[in-house]
């Protein structure tokens, strides 16, 4: 089965490609000669994941899906959360972001947050969603060299390492995209025409 992802994030396309088995190729933007910018701009994860998904579906006819994340801090009543690419002004400005998180949460007891993933898939004519959770904490300053985005802040519960300190495989076990992928991937293995 062939799917687009519909993302410019490299480093999405990177894990997915690592997530998804044989039964489905997966192909980039790129490969469909995609260049839009495609866009994001509701509320909420659910809301943006299927506005991406299906621009992709109703301009090329291709079955396709694309995830929406974002960081939820607790005690920033789920900031940076739908806006967590853009929180500190820039765009995917990740060393501006997780400043902007520290500086933020400077002084602050509770650091839990969590990753939150929202995949929207057009299959068919048919939209499905899938949604993976992964709990942790902010740490006080930025560990690690792996990963993108918010990575070297993210303490994921039960663990004394964060994200970007992960073997991207390890990382895709118990990550947020992690979980809903493997939601998606068992969905499309139980699919029939
Ligand atoms: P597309 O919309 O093109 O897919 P994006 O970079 O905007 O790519 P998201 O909207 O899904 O991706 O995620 C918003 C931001 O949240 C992203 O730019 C990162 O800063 C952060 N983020 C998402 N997934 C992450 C992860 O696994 N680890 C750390 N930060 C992540």
């Amino acid at each position: 089965m062939k799917l687009v992802f519909a993302t410019n994030n490299i480093n999405k396309l990177k894990e997915l490609q690592q997530l998804l088995g044989e039964k489905v190729e997966l192909l980039s933007l790129k490969d469909i000669n995609c260049n839009d910018e495609i866009p994001e701009d509701y509320e909420t994860l659910e809301e943006n994941a299927t506005q991406k998904a299906e621009y992709i579906y109703k301009k090329y006819n291709v079955n396709c899906f694309a995830d929406d994340t974002g960081l939820e801090i607790k005690s920033l009543n789920n900031e940076p959360g739908v806006y967590s690419a853009r929180y500190a002004g820039v765009d995917k400005d990740a060393k501006a972001n997780m400043k902007k998180v520290l500086t933020k949460l400077d002084g602050i007891e509770d650091r839990s947050a969590r990753f939150r993933t929202v995949i929207s898939l057009f299959l068919n004519d048919k939209e499905y969603q899938f949604e993976g959770i992964v709990d942790g904490y902010i740490l006080e300053s930025e560990r690690g060299k792996d990963g993108f985005g918010y990575d070297p802040i993210f303490e994921p519960k039960g663990y004394n390492v964060s994200f970007a300190e992960m073997e991207m495989s390890e990382k895709n076990k118990i990550s947020h995209r992690g979980l809903a992928v493997q939601k998606l991937v068992q969905f499309l293995l139980d699919y029939k025409n």
